[in-house]
């Protein structure tokens, strides 16, 4: 009876357009809430306090939906036709791929939430709460525990055929659901994400967020550092460098997504053209995307220094 309504709701979740569905107990590994507290312990999460109000939450996913028994763990890839190149030219900086098109935040919510009235129509009586991102949940410990993929040394949840160009969201759900077996590390000796972070910013499984420039281009907030400067090269919102030089990315299913796909001026754009933006062709150009977060000032900021770092590139050191 168990499994036939977990394939049920599996089913459910496959047709709403989810690439990868699992579930997990809502209990929390115990090791990775010890890890998430020494990480915060050490500073890497730089200024993201967020993190360190979520940690008293994370450790009860019950503090989000009292009720919960399940959780069921959704994702969608989003990779495109389309990749950054390794190197680009002057004048032109990079957008990291998860941000090239509609905000994931939204587009998840809404096939979660759908899911749920699926879910609410097949089984009388089930209830939940939907979670994407910003709610204190050990998003990837679960998939993990869900089966979703392996945490990799370049601390992405990766799939076998999906690869780590993945989006995670969740359903807290009062029902019972036959759990999935814990996804097995598949990265072996290969340390390609760790020779190619520019930055140094992983050391096996564990990232400096204070080194990392998806942090430093997204979240970090106010003046960039000299150092912080030059480590942002041409990149104006994001990084995709761990990701790209991954192995089971080079192989991954490609579902194209349109909703991900770059919009004009996202795909590699000119930072000449950037640096004139105004707010309201900001406003225009990334509505309704993940670039928001950076607001019109972060951004601006980044394309200043990606303008400058782009003039260095090719001159001596020296002159
Ligand atoms: C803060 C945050 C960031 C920070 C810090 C990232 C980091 N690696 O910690 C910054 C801004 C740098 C960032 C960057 C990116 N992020 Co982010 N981010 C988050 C957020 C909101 C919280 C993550 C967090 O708590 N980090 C602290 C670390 C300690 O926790 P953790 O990464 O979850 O790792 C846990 C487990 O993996 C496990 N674990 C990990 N390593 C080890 C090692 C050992 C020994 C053990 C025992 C356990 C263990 O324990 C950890 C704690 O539970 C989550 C959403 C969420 N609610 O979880 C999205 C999330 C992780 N981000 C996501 C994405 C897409 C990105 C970017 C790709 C965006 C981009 N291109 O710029 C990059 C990827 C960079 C990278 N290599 O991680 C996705 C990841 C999807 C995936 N396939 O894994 C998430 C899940 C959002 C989502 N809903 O889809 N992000
Ligand atoms: S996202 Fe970029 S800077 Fe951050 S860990 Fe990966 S390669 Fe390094
Ligand atoms: S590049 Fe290699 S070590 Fe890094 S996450 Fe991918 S398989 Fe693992």
């Amino acid at each position: 009876m168990l499994n036939k309504v977990t394939e049920k709701v599996k089913d459910l979740a496959f047709a709403e357009g989810f690439h990868l569905v699992g579930v997990s107990s809502v209990e929390p590994q115990s090791e990775h809430l010890e890890f998430y507290k020494t990480w915060l312990q050490k500073g890497l999460g730089g200024q993201m306090e967020y993190l360190q109000r979520h940690f008293e939450k994370k450790k009860n996913p019950r503090s989000l939906y009292p009720d919960a028994k399940t959780i069921l763990c959704c994702a969608l890839s989003y990779k495109t036709s389309f990749e950054n190149p390794s190197s680009v030219s002057m004048e032109k900086g990079t957008i990291s791929n998860y941000a090239w098109g509609d905000d994931y935040h939204e587009v998840m919510n809404e096939k979660l939430k759908a899911l749920l009235s699926q879910i609410q129509a097949l089984i009388p009586g089930a209830q939940g709460e939907v979670v994407v991102d910003t709610a204190p949940l050990l998003e990837r410990s679960f998939a993990q525990q869900a089966g979703i993929g392996w945490i990799g040394k370049n601390t992405c949840v990766i799939h076998p055929h999906f690869g780590s160009y993945i989006f995670l969201g969740e359903i807290l759900l009062n029902i019972d659901l036959k759990k999935d077996l814990l996804e097995l590390d598949h990265c072996g000796s290969c340390t390609r994400c760790l020779e190619a972070c520019p930055t140094q910013a992983l050391t096996p499984y564990e990232l400096d967020a204070t080194r990392c420039i998806a942090y430093l281009t997204n979240e970090k907030r106010g003046e960039f550092s000299k150092e912080e400067k030059s480590m942002i090269g041409q990149h104006i919102f994001g990084c995709d460098i761990c990701q790209q030089v991954c192995p089971w990315n080079e192989k991954s299913l490609v579902p194209d997504l349109s909703c991900f796909k770059p919009r004009p001026h996202t795909f590699v754009p000119s930072l000449q053209a950037l640096k004139v933006l105004t707010q309201e062709e900001f406003k225009q150009i990334f509505k309704n995307s993940s670039v928001q977060r950076a607001k019109y000032k972060g951004l601006m900021r980044n394309v200043e220094v990606a303008a400058e770092n782009s003039s260095l590139v090719g001159k001596s050191i020296l002159v």
